[in-house]
């Protein structure tokens, strides 16, 4: 994988563009690619932009949301499209199988593919451009970066600044996360000066939730949510009957994980759920402690220091008993990670 330094080069003459995000898109998939999207537009590029699947409803009011493509309902338009497509940008994911039924199309296609992503262990062999910044709050901001780069902020609009914001809110739990930089709050402050309303996008993105939601949330919080003081840990799980009798929708637990993480000697939230016959889940930390390293060990997954996911080939059951074994497994480490944070500021 060569520098994106590199290819920046080639933007000077008019190029057909994909772009593309991992598989179930949330804020920070969807703004970081809508906002590059306008970005090359603006540069006088024409660009596609390719979903693996369905996105959230609560994203819906996002500019160009409603002329993605999603490949899981139209994968053969999307193969022609890329027949003709000089290169392909991935963004927010950094391993092809991440796209899921898409990766196999990635694979194949034979014009140039360009990273931009902020996860850990990249597959660079897969690129031929790139960059990958594990450090990085959100890919909106290396999107961000990468106007900057180009010497083309003077092309920043409200509808570039509104999908870019959203990404970096998301990804930083509203500026809280660790992952906040000074210069993510120097972008936001960019993103602000062009006259977009940050209040109303939070408003439009995050009180979209519907009544089945909010009772989830109750159930969960009073009925489902178990407590491993002496680990510093927290479980949540949702079994599939629960899924149908809340008629839960794609997006509607986003967030969920992080509810035990605002009881004070909780450092490590999990959140497992069996849904179309899979069990997935989301790990997510305080501090030092390294739950990406868990995803990766136990789970067949990764991510970031704070926030990981991972999915199980077992059942439901039996995925809860491996996490209760690998609790006790790192609990010194676990433990060490709270002190440590006790003494911080
Ligand atoms: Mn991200």
């Amino acid at each position: 994988m060569k520098p994106i330094q590199e290819y920046i080069a080639q933007l000077n003459e008019p190029k057909s563009f994909a772009i593309t995000h991992h598989y179930n898109a949330d804020a920070d998939a969807l703004g970081s690619t809508l906002g590059l999207r306008f970005f090359l537009e603006k540069l006088g590029h024409t660009v596609t932009l390719i979903s693996p699947n369905k996105n959230p409803a609560y994203l819906s009011w996002l500019p160009g949301y409603n002329e993605i493509v999603v490949f899981d309902e139209t994968s053969d338009e999307v193969k022609n499209i890329l027949k003709d497509v000089d290169a392909i940008f991935c963004l927010d994911f950094n391993i092809f199988h991440r796209t899921k039924h898409l990766a196999k199309t990635l694979e194949e296609f034979a014009g140039t593919k360009i990273l931009m992503d902020h996860h850990l262990q990249p597959d660079e062999d897969s690129f031929d451009y790139g960059i990958s910044i594990p450090a990085k709050s959100s890919t909106a901001e290396m999107v961000y970066d990468f106007i900057q780069l180009c010497q083309k902020e003077d092309l920043l609009d409200k509808q570039i600044a509104s999908c870019l914001y959203i990404g970096a809110v998301a990804d930083t739990g509203g500026f809280k996360y660790s992952n906040t930089a000074p210069s993510t709050l120097e972008m936001a402050a960019a993103l602000m000066r062009t006259g977009i309303d940050i209040s109303r996008i939070q408003e439009r993105t995050f009180n979209t939730r519907s009544e089945g939601d909010l009772r989830l949330l109750g159930y969960i919080l009073k009925d489902n949510m178990q407590l491993f003081p002496e680990h510093n840990a927290a479980l949540i799980t949702i079994p599939q009957d629960i899924y149908k009798k809340y008629n839960i929708q794609s997006g509607g637990t986003e967030g969920l994980v992080n509810y035990p993480l605002s009881i004070g000697n909780i450092i490590f939230s999990t959140f497992i759920v069996e849904k179309d016959g899979e069990v997935k889940m989301s790990l997510r930390s305080q501090g030092s402690l390294d739950i990406s390293n868990i995803a990766r060990t136990y789970f067949n997954g990764g991510g970031h220091r704070n926030a990981s996911g991972g999915k199980s080939d077992e059942s439901l059951e039996k995925t809860i008993e491996t996490f209760k074994e690998v609790l006790d497994k790192h609990k010194k480490e676990i433990n060490l990670c709270y002190k440590e944070l006790q003494q911080s500021v």
